[in-house]
């Protein structure tokens, strides 16, 4: 066999992220996500058969039924990060409030936000699933830790998620770009797949859950019109992870707006919006919450929601030219 044929690859997430010259205490609270979804990944995997699926009885600051797997989702990322020295405070959508694990003093640089199981009311019917975090600096003063969680997206430092899908997929943005790593069950780590993606400038694909259509305003109205006639094909997964991922590599836009019914739509601004509105903007792309950029908005609270229209730039633009002219 060529060496081509029998050569491993071996470029693992720790070895990459070293070979960019990251932040170390960066890497290290990159590393600590990554190992927590594997351990995510596992339980996904083994949802049926440990009879995990399904609720935990307890309730999210939203009152939705907790999934069992979003709580323990959450205490697995959580524990992670305890383990990360720069790791200076974690939100998430399974958390009242944020939780913080060391102060700037004690060399508690980052705040971590996350969506410890996106969509997983989709695994009771195996549909992919996924982990969306975002990473920003920790820019307070000790006694005001809990605080660095509420910054614009603009300021985060890296942010990306995993998908628990066919395959369990990492996609990382950096300042240095967005690269995707697959777990080797092999080897039992991340490696790299794809470096420095580029999200296609335009593709004719939109997804957006047009059961709402009596309930958008009239200007999507008119784009769902456009679509309609201009040959566009639609997408739509219903797991957000899954379906930026589509978007990120195929090209096309997802849209989750503002309807009558939730005027800032129902996906969440600091653990959803801002960092999915990362890594597509850092790989060339277009992330708006309709009247600016969602990297923009300056959150009052670490729950709050956002429209999201992200995807190839001349896409989101065709959505934004008509409901936000
Ligand atoms: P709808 C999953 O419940 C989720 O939070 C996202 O992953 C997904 O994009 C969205 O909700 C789907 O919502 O209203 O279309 O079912």
């Amino acid at each position: 066999m060529s060496d081509a044929e029998t050569a491993e690859n071996l470029t693992t997430l720790a070895k990459h992220l070293a070979a960019q010259d990251l932040d170390p205490g960066l890497a290290t609270v990159l590393e600590g996500l990554a190992l927590g979804c594997k351990a995510i990944g596992h339980r996904v995997r083994r949802a049926r058969i440990e009879d995990v699926v399904g609720v935990a009885g307890g309730e999210n600051v939203f009152g939705e039924i907790q999934q069992k797997l979003d709580v323990l989702s959450d205490e697995v990322l959580l524990q992670c990060l305890r383990d990360a020295p720069a790791a200076a405070v974690y939100a998430s959508e399974e958390q009242d409030g944020p939780v913080v694990l060391r102060t700037a003093s004690e060399g508690g640089r980052f705040a971590v936000l996350a969506d410890p199981l996106d969509g997983s009311s989709n695994i009771d019917v195996a549909v992919s699933v996924g982990t969306i975090f975002s990473v920003l600096p920790n820019d307070k003063p000790d006694d005001e830790t809990g605080m660095a969680v509420l910054q614009p997206g603009r300021n985060q430092v890296a942010a990306g998620y995993v998908l628990y899908g066919s395959s369990i997929v990492l996609v990382l943005a950096t300042e240095a770009g967005v690269d995707m790593f697959t777990l080797d069950p092999m080897l039992g780590d991340f490696v790299l797949v794809l470096a420095k993606i580029e999200i296609p400038q335009e593709k004719k694909i939109y997804s957006i859950n047009e059961a709402y259509v009596n309930d958008f305003d009239e200007g999507l109205r008119d784009y769902l019109a456009f679509v309609h006639e201009s040959g566009y094909g639609a997408r739509y997964i219903g797991s957000m992870v899954a379906d930026v991922h589509r978007t990120l590599l195929k090209g096309g836009v997802f849209i989750y707006p503002a309807t009558g019914k939730s005027p800032q739509g129902k996906l969440r601004l600091m653990y959803e919006g801002n960092p999915m509105g990362y890594v597509i903007e850092r790989a060339g792309g277009a992330a708006s919450a309709g009247r600016g950029p969602i990297l923009d908005r300056i959150p009052s609270e670490v729950h709050e929601r956002t429209p999201v229209i992200v995807g190839s730039a001349a896409e989101v633009d065709h959505v934004t030219r008509r409901t936000h002219p």
